[in-house]
C-alpha cells in the first residue's frame, strides 16, 4: 500500500513580479529607479545592447518559423528572458568563457557567436558545435545541471595557469538547481576560491514543474549562503541591473578584494512568456492568467523607453536598426541553408580512435551511399 498521496497538479505558479528584493536599476517606464544610478556604459553600448535585443526577439520569431516549416530542430524560446541573457554576455570580457544551455541563444550571440552558427548547429551540422578560436562560448549544454561544476572545473584550470585572470559565466534554469550538479559546483568553487559567476535564469518553469514544486526555499538566491557565496537577486526583465549586478562578479572573481570570495549566484528573476520549447504545450498544465504580472515587464521596451528618454534613441535609428537586424537574420539564414557537409564527418571526434562499432558504422553508411546515392538521404530528410 502507497502512503504517499501523488501531489496535485499546480496550474499556476506563485510568483510575482518584480519581487521585492530583487536589484532594479530601470523602472518598467524606463526611468531611472530613485537612487539606481545608470551602470558605465556609454550611449553607444547601450544602443549595442538595444540592437543586440531586438535582434534577439526576432531570432527567436525567425527560429520558431523555421522550425514550423522543418528547417530547424526542436527550438527553445527565450521570449522575455532575451534581457537577462544579453546582460550577462555584455558584462563578460572577451578572455571570459560563457558556458550555457539550450535557451541561450542571445547570450551566445552577444558574446561573440554568429547566429548563421547557431541556426548550423540547431539544423543538426557538427560544425556548429565547434567551439571556434577567437569565441570563448561552449556548445549548449541539454543535460539539465552538467555544466555548473564543468564550468566551476574550467574556471578552476585557469587558476592553475598563469596568468590566470579569466572568469567563467554559466547559466542553468531554476530546474537545475534541483540536481546535484549545482550543489557540487558550488560548493567546490567556495571552498577552492574558483572565478565562477552563477547565473540562474529563475523563469518559474522547469517545463511543467513550477518553482513552489521545484524547492521548499522562498529563493534560489539564498542558497548562497549554505555555500558561503555571494548571492545576487536581480530583476532578470531589468537589462541594466542585469549588467551591474553581473559586472560586479566579473570583476570580484577576478580581481577579488582582500578577503573577498569570488564566485557568485546570481538568480535573474524573469518568466518564460512561451512554451518550453517548440515540441511543448504549456496550456496543458498552466493557466492562462499564470505570469499576466509579468507582462508589461519586457525587457527590451523597457530598455528603449530609457533609450527614448535619455534622447540616445529616436524612431529614425529604431527603423535603422530594425532594418540592419532583418537584413543580419535573412543573411544568417541563407548562409547556415547553404551549408553542406560530408555526413560521415559525424563519426570523427567521437573517440580518439574510432571502435570497431564504429568503423562498421561507417562502413554500412558508406555502402547505402553507394548504392543509393546521396539524393536519396536528402528525399528522406524532405
Ligand atoms: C539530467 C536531465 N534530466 C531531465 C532532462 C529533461 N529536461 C529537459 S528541460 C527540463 C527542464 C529544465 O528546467 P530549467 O532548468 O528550469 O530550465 P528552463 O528550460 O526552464 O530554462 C528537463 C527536466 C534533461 N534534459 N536532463
Amino acid at each position: 500500500m502507497s502512503t504517499y498521496d501523488e501531489p496535485e497538479p499546480t496550474h499556476r505558479s506563485e510568483s510575482t513580479s518584480p519581487p521585492d528584493d530583487a536589484v532594479q536599476v530601470l523602472d518598467t517606464d524606463g526611468t531611472l529607479l530613485p537612487g539606481a544610478q545608470r551602470p558605465a556604459l556609454t550611449d553607444q553600448a547601450l544602443l549595442e545592447m538595444y540592437e543586440e535585443l531586438v535582434l534577439a526577439r526576432r531570432f527567436d520569431e525567425r527560429a520558431t518559423g523555421l522550425q514550423r516549416q522543418g528547417r530547424i530542430d526542436t527550438y527553445a524560446p527565450m521570449r522575455g528572458q532575451e534581457g537577462s541573457q544579453v546582460a550577462t554576455s555584455f558584462a563578460l570580457d572577451d578572455e571570459d568563457w560563457l558556458v550555457p544551455t539550450y535557451r541561450d541563444h542571445a547570450a551566445k550571440h552577444a558574446h561573440g557567436r554568429s547566429y548563421e552558427a547557431l541556426l548550423t548547429h540547431l539544423s543538426g551540422y557538427r560544425e556548429g558545435y565547434a567551439v571556434p578560436d577567437d569565441v570563448n562560448a561552449l556548445p549548449e549544454y541539454i543535460p539539465i545541471g552538467t555544466q555548473v561544476p564543468q564550468a566551476m572545473g574550467l574556471a578552476w584550470g585557469f587558476t592553475m595557469q598563469d596568468p590566470h585572470d579569466r572568469a567563467v559565466l554559466c547559466h542553468f534554469g531554476d530546474g537545475a538547481t534541483s540536481t546535484g550538479d549545482f550543489h557540487e559546483g558550488l560548493n567546490f568553487a567556495s571552498v577552492y576560491d574558483v572565478p565562477t559567476i552563477f547565473v540562474c535564469n529563475n523563469n518559474q518553469w522547469a517545463i511543467s514543474t513550477p518553482f513552489e514544486a521545484q524547492t521548499a526555499t522562498e529563493t534560489i538566491v539564498e542558497k548562497a549562503d549554505a555555500y558561503g557565496v555571494e548571492g545576487v537577486r536581480v530583476d532578470g526583465t531589468d537589462p541594466l541591473a542585469v549588467y551591474a549586478v553581473t559586472r560586479a562578479a566579473v570583476e570580484k572573481a577576478k580581481h577579488p578584494a582582500e578577503g573577498e570570495r569570488r564566485p557568485t549566484l546570481i538568480e535573474s528573476c524573469q518568466y518564460r512568456l512561451g512554451a518550453h520549447s517548440t515540441a511543448d504545450d504549456p496550456s496543458a498544465y498552466r493557466s492562462e492568467d499564470d505570469g499576466e504580472d509579468w507582462e508589461d515587464q519586457d525587457p527590451i521596451e523597457r530598455l528603449e523607453r530609457y533609450l527614448y528618454h535619455e534622447g540616445i534613441l529616436d524612431d529614425d535609428l529604431a527603423d535603422e536598426i530594425a532594418d540592419r537586424v532583418e537584413d543580419c537574420l535573412a543573411t544568417a539564414i541563407d548562409r547556415a541553408e547553404a551549408t553542406e557537409t560530408d555526413p560521415t564527418r559525424m563519426f570523427e571526434h567521437v573517440y580518439e580512435e574510432p571502435t570497431d562499432r564504429l568503423r562498421e558504422q561507417l562502413a554500412d553508411l558508406d555502402g547505402l551511399r553507394e548504392r543509393h546515392g546521396d539524393d536519396a538521404f536528402a528525399e528522406v530528410g524532405e
